[in-house]
């Protein structure tokens, strides 16, 4: 089984800038942190972090064929991004939705998420702990 995590814009700036809101785990730990737990499930990950709305369709278009599961923090493109929905939706490749802060505690804009309506569930305000608890819903659900 592989997964594809998908990190969208300015995560690669997590642990050095910000600390006060999103912390100071890198997202190289991060990965090291999914890595380690892939390995105890046993499942394959694939990780791509992109700025570009256009590179994270791209690479999500190539997951129809190759991952049986997506995993994602479309960053600020959550609020934002009706092309990533789509071809999330058109790919239908299960996908969990995930964040490090709690989207529904913030501004306003960051409660509506265009990604949650077409993932197969959202986790969100646990930290790093986010993308762990959803890496492990996201193997319960394709094992099933
Ligand atoms: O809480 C999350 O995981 C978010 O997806 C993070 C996004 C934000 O736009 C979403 O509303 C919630 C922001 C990621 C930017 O990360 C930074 C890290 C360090 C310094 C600056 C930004």
């Amino acid at each position: 089984m592989k997964i594809l995590v998908l990190h969208g814009p300015n995560l690669n700036l997590l642990g050095t800038r910000e600390p006060g809101v999103y912390g100071s785990v890198t997202l190289e730990e991060i990965n090291r942190m999914l890595g380690s737990l892939a390995s105890e499930l046993g499942c394959e990950l694939e990780i791509f972090q992109s700025n570009s709305e256009g590179a994270l369709v791209d690479r999500i278009q190539a997951a129809a064929t190759d991952v049986s599961g997506i995993l994602i923090n479309p960053a600020a493109y959550t609020h934002t991004s009706v092309a990533i929905r789509d071809a999330l939706a058109a790919v239908g490749v299960p996908t969990v939705e995930v964040h490090l802060s709690n989207i529904h505690s913030r501004e306003e804009f960051r409660s509506h998420s265009y990604i949650a309506p077409i993932a197969k569930g959202q986790i969100c305000g646990f930290g790093p702990d986010s993308y762990l608890l959803g890496l492990r819903a996201l193997f319960t659900l394709i094992k099933k």
